[in-house]
């Protein structure tokens, strides 16, 4: 055995590996060279038979020759392997686009929007920032009248009007009820009913787990002849059983509002107990807000005969409404203004 048989060898081992199609012929291939009887364990055998130098040479490339073929062999078979196809499962569902939704607040304004539009009421919106007239004065809250304490005002820096007073942000949106019945007039001479619920944002100075400084409010105002308390009363028990389930009930218990007269505190059964009283109530009620019937004195600043016509109001906060719904469960409702996704993802 000599260098050139061994080259000889190798090339001939390396040439039919290239030359091979299938998985098999390969497996044959490396057995034939590669086995324990192949053809290098063969040579590898005679070593033994040669003199010190040409051992050494002849054991060398032999152990050359052992390599490249095993490299072969294995190239090969990687090249006949099929390549590994992209995976596309048809059946997976597809990758939605995060998207937003309506701010929880906005979402239960339109909810007691639909409510009130069943009943007839028209959804109107009137000024955010008003003339104390609106705000107090015409709803029979005169100036320097200790009543207007309780509003927390936000007065606006700007010059007062001789007839308007000065300018505020609105403190309830009972600043719409002049305001529509001056519409009212103006625009159906004789012929009101009015049916208005106005919806927006009110301010005052007050910041705890139950007040913000910005909040809405919807207001309720019904004027027509013959209006009394058990329209009040049905319109309420009502707006609880379409708000908060067919179980619920509302209750009126007596108040003083300078623009209602008899005044009333309004409160809705606790969706958890039904009024029995549990850890979630204590009594049975949640106050959410003021009604009542609309005074004279109301009804004549908006250009109304209070002997032909009467009506009732109410007044209740969004929030304070929305909080109470059966799982919502929220003892801090500065958690609907804090920006705090985590929170907000869940409406
Ligand atoms: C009023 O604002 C009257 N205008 C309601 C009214 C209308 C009475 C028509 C009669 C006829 P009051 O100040 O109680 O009333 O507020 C009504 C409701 O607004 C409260 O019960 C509460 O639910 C909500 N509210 C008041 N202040 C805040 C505040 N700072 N943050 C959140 N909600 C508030």
């Amino acid at each position: 055995m000599d260098a050139g048989n061994l080259l000889n060898l190798k090339n001939q081992a390396l040439a039919v590996i290239s030359e091979a199609e299938t998985k098999k012929e390969l497996s044959e291939l490396k057995v034939k060279f590669l086995g324990r009887k192949g053809e290098v364990n063969q040579l590898l055998k005679n070593l033994s038979d040669l003199d010190p130098d040409q051992k050494a040479q002849t054991g060398r490339l032999l152990n050359e020759a052992k390599t490249a073929i095993t490299q072969a062999l294995r190239q090969k078979t990687l090249k006949l392997s099929p390549a590994p196809r992209d995976w596309l499962d048809v059946t997976a569902p597809g990758k939605t686009f995060p998207s937003g939704h309506l701010h929880p607040i906005t979402q239960a304004i339109e909810e007691v929007s639909r409510i009130f539009e069943r009943l007839g009421f028209t959804r109107v919106r009137y000024p955010e920032v008003d003339w104390d007239w609106y705000v107090f004065e015409a709803l029979n809250m005169p100036e320097d009248h200790p009543a207007r304490d309780e509003w927390e005002t936000i007065f606006i820096d700007a010059e007062e009007n001789k007839k308007m007073g000065k300018m505020v942000l609105t403190t309830h949106t009972s600043n719409g009820q002049v305001r529509e019945m001056e519409r009212a007039g103006k625009t159906l001479p004789g012929k009101t009913p009015i049916r208005m619920l106005n919806i927006g944002k009110c301010y005052r100075r007050q910041q705890d787990r139950t007040h913000t400084v910005m909040f809405h409010q919807f207001e309720g105002l019904v004027v027509d002849r013959h209006i009394g308390i058990p329209d009040l009363k049905g319109t309420l028990n009502h707006f609880a059983r379409e708000f908060y389930g067919p179980k619920a009930r509302s209750r009126i218990r007596p108040f003083n509002f300078r623009f209602t007269e008899p005044s009333f505190e309004v409160d809705f059964s606790c969706v958890h107990c039904l009024g029995r009283g549990c850890r979630f109530c204590k009594s049975g009620w949640h106050e959410v807000g003021g009604a009542g019937l609309v005074h004279p004195n109301v009804l004549k600043a908006g250009g109304l005969n209070p002997k032909v016509y009467s009506g009732f109001a109410f007044g209740w906060g969004i929030e304070r409404c929305y909080t109470l719904k059966p799982g919502l469960n929220l003892d801090d409702i500065r958690l609907l203004y804090s920006s705090n996704l985590e929170f907000l993802n869940q409406f």
